[in-house]
Formats: structure tokens, sequence, C-alpha cells
């Protein structure tokens, strides 16, 4: 088991369409171990390879408080979205110290594959729905500070760069 860096806003490898993960071998069940160790470790409830700089569409999860409920997604799609919308405080692993709420579609369904290449399908409402979705956004090149104004955007930029400066 590895812990992966997480990548930071606004890197723009964050910007980078992952491609289907299509071989379910031991290196696959090796990464998913390795970003499940680096979420707890973090700790956050999701992660999505995007953040650890591997471009490929496979995300974890685990919203349970005993962090012994892991939910791998490989390859997701919504396939069905609620009209009613909910709206959540939302934070990022890539955006650290930053929280905002964002509306989204308060239930999805998603179908995705197992480790093993096998398809199944969840329904996901709450804070499942509100995570998965923001963890199908990195995979897509997307960070959750894109749904904020451009004023709020702007500044949470200016202080990502000063930051990256005084690290240097
Ligand atoms: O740890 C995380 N918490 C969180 C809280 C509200 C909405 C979304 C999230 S996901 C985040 C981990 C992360 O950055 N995943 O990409
Ligand atoms: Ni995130």
């Amino acid at each position: 088991m590895a812990l992966l860096n997480i990548i930071e806003y606004p890197d723009p490898r964050l910007k980078t369409v992952a491609r289907p993960v299509t071989r379910f071998d031991q290196r696959l069940t090796t990464l998913i171990e390795d970003m499940a160790q680096t979420m707890y470790a973090a700790p956050g409830v999701g992660l999505a390879a995007t953040q650890v700089d591997v471009h490929e569409r496979l995300v974890v999860l685990d919203i349970s408080e005993t962090k012994d409920q892991l939910h791998v997604f490989i390859n997701p799609e919504i396939v069905w979205t609620s009209e009613e919308t909910l709206e959540c405080e939302e934070g990022c692993l890539s955006v650290p110290g930053v929280y905002d709420a964002v509306t989204r579609p308060a239930k999805v369904r998603v179908r995705s594959q197992q480790a093993d290449g096998s398809a199944y399908e969840v329904e996901c409402v709450g804070l499942l729905s509100v995570c998965v979705q923001h963890e199908m956004d990195h995979l897509d090149g997307k960070v959750f500070v894109e749904y904020l104004s451009a004023l709020k955007q702007s500044r949470i930029r200016t202080r990502f760069k000063k930051r990256k400066v005084k690290a240097a």
C-alpha cells in the first residue's frame, strides 16, 4: 500500500478528461487500495483518480462514520437524475480550506463497474449522491469551485497561486 500525492487547484492536470478503465488486473486492484488509503489518510470521503494524477475513470468513496464501507466506481455513468435538487456545502482535497454551497440533482442513478469488471447500478441519495457527482466531475476535468461565481473563483485562484509561491 502506498500514499499517493494529491494535486491541488489550480494545477492544469486537474482539467484532464480521464479515459475509461479497460484492464481489470492487479495493477487496478493496487491502485484502488492506494487511492482508498490516500482518501482515509487525508481524511476525505471520496477521491477521484484525477486527483492523484492518474487519468482513468476510477473513484473511491466512503461516507460511513465507521470508515469501513468503501464504494468503488469504475467507468461510472449517470443514467438518471432527479428533478429535485439538493444544496450541500462542498469541500475538496484538491482545494484545501475552501468550502462553499453547490446545488446538484438530489438523486442520481449510477451505472458502474466493480474491480473485477462486473457491472452494477446504484441509486445514490444524500451525501453519497453529492459525492459521486463531485467525483465524476473530477473525471471530466471539473472542480467544484467552477460552480461558484467568477468573483469567488478569482479570489480562490489568487489565494492558491500565492500559496504555491510561498511553498516554492
Ligand atoms: O472529502 C470530501 N468531502 C466532501 C464534502 C462535501 C462534498 C464533497 C466532498 S468530496 C471531498 C473529497 C474530494 O475532494 N473528492 O474529490
Ligand atoms: Ni474533490
